[in-house]
């Protein structure tokens, strides 16, 4: 039988600073890494994205009337610290102020991520996370914000995807930047933990009822065939994407296969003395996990072709020589732009993050990215994504069903924003918001048929 969705169920939806506030050099905010991406493809504008600086009032209304428990949100660093340390700008508080209140007047709880993709190009022209000072910057940042907030949020989420911003470096670098070697990125990955310990540790201290986690981009892959050497391609690629990650924040440790291979590759980041006493000792209180798609893995071959793209799917990371190599499942069916879909592989995740961590776990990302247009009749038939929510809401169901403890659900996005690489043209909400990635026309919002499923869906906490 169907385990029902807990009474207090966040059931919410999740959004990034930079990819919704636009308002880029607005009452005072200094540019982050993200501004820098404003020509890549002459299509991706960050400047006004779905312009929710100026729109908050209007879109908290629309959260209330789709009867959202929780919306996870970011903190743009450069807006409340243009420099990325130094000079606050009161201007910059004042509006995450007044989008706070608003939401808890309209009984929605806020989960907040300190850090999602968007660095303080000051920062990043220091050195951004390669740099030691950036850790202490960002405890005087997270301060800042658990000051002046901590009395009404009570979820944080530390950095977004993290594993993401390694494994994928172009998404958080300016388009023009060169890309640093893994070496270095592993330098960075090893400070941000550090920085995630003690952000968790201060969350902790200074809010005494608060909750904090990291929030990954988690996956369970799946080896291409029974071949042993692919399965254990596949526990290659699981434990350097994944466990690492979850690893450190929960065990507060490498993992030794994961550290074994840095080693073998020299990719061994330098821990400097206290280091791991710092991330030892601190611990999550959930995990905050993004989930949109498995991977599939076959042996490494070490014939120098390990590393090569793979048409289509552009989830899959590539491979590492000597160590995985992409490969295609045809089981599995793709959105339009080519993102594999998978609602079961979600539950065999959850499963596997429960087993090993038993923590609580609140899906902080999941969605589906297409080219949603205004029918005639002044609607947005979105039907594909309402077939892709109702099988993830029932595998995740049936995770809680497993045993799994699931606290919230904030699927990827709330409006329309601009995503990573394609823009406007890939729109991900609930809510369509009126313009293009050329054209800004007059951002109206307007509900797609999948905003009036989802609000069934949580007025009647989760059956369908
Ligand atoms: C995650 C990021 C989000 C969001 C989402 C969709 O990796 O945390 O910021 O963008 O993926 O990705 P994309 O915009 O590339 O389609």
């Amino acid at each position: 039988k169907l385990k029902e969705f807990p009474d207090n169920f966040l059931w919410g939806s999740s959004t990034s600073a930079y990819q919704v506030e636009g308002a880029y050099d607005t009452d005072g905010k200094g540019l982050s890494v993200q501004d820098l991406h404003l020509p890549e493809n002459g299509n991706t504008d960050f400047k006004i994205a779905s312009d929710m600086y100026h729109h908050y009032k209007e879109d908290i209304r629309l959260m209330n009337e789709l009867g959202m428990k929780a919306y996870r949100f970011s903190i743009s660093w450069s807006r409340v610290i243009p420099n990325g340390s130094g000079k606050i700008n009161e201007a910059g508080l004042k509006f995450y102020d007044d989008l706070i209140n608003e939401l808890v007047k309209n009984n929605i709880e806020p989960i907040v991520t300190l850090f999602h993709f968007d660095l303080p190009l000051a920062l990043y022209k220091k050195g951004g996370w390669n740099d030691r000072q950036t850790i202490a910057d960002f405890i005087d940042y997270s301060k800042l914000l658990f000051n002046r907030f901590g009395d009404r949020v009570k979820y944080w989420l530390t950095i977004n995807e993290q594993n993401v911003m390694i494994n994928h470096p172009n998404a958080v670098y300016p388009a023009d930047a060169e890309l640093p070697s893994k070496k270095k990125l592993y330098q960075q990955n090893h400070n941000m933990f550090v920085a995630s310990a003690k952000v968790m540790d201060l969350c902790h201290s200074m809010i005494l009822d608060g909750k904090i986690g990291p929030a990954p981009n988690i996956t369970a892959i799946y080896p291409a065939t029974s071949a042993p050497e692919d399965v254990i391609a596949a526990d290659n690629w699981e434990s350097i994407r994944c466990w690492l990650y979850l690893d450190m924040a929960v065990y507060g440790r490498y993992n030794a296969l994961v550290w074994n291979y840095l080693q073998e590759k020299g990719y061994a980041p330098t821990i400097y003395p206290g280091d791991m006493e710092i991330i030892s000792k601190s611990k999550p209180d959930f995990l905050g996990i993004n989930y949109y798609a498995t991977a599939t893995v076959k042996a490494a071959k070490n014939d120098g072709h390990d590393c090569q793209p793979r048409n289509g799917d552009q989830q899959v990371m590539l491979g590492e020589e000597g160590v995985y190599r992409s490969a295609q499942n045809d089981n599995l069916k793709m959105t339009k732009f080519n993102w594999i879909i998978d609602p079961v592989g979600m539950r065999t995740t959850l499963r596997r993050i429960y087993s090993r961590y038993n923590l609580p776990i609140i899906i902080t990302e999941n969605g589906i990215g297409g080219e949603d247009s205004l029918n005639e009749d002044g609607k947005i038939h979105d039907k594909y994504r309402i077939d892709y929510f109702k099988q993830h809401f029932l595998q995740t169901r049936l995770a809680l069903t497993d045993g799994v403890d699931i606290i919230g659900y904030c699927p990827w996005s709330f409006e329309d924003l601009v995503s990573t690489h394609q823009g406007y043209k890939k729109r991900y909400g609930f809510v369509y918001v009126d313009r293009s990635d050329s054209d800004i026309k007059d951002m109206r919002r307007i509900k797609k048929d999948s905003f009036d499923w989802y609000k069934k869906i949580i007025k009647e906490n989760g059956s369908n």
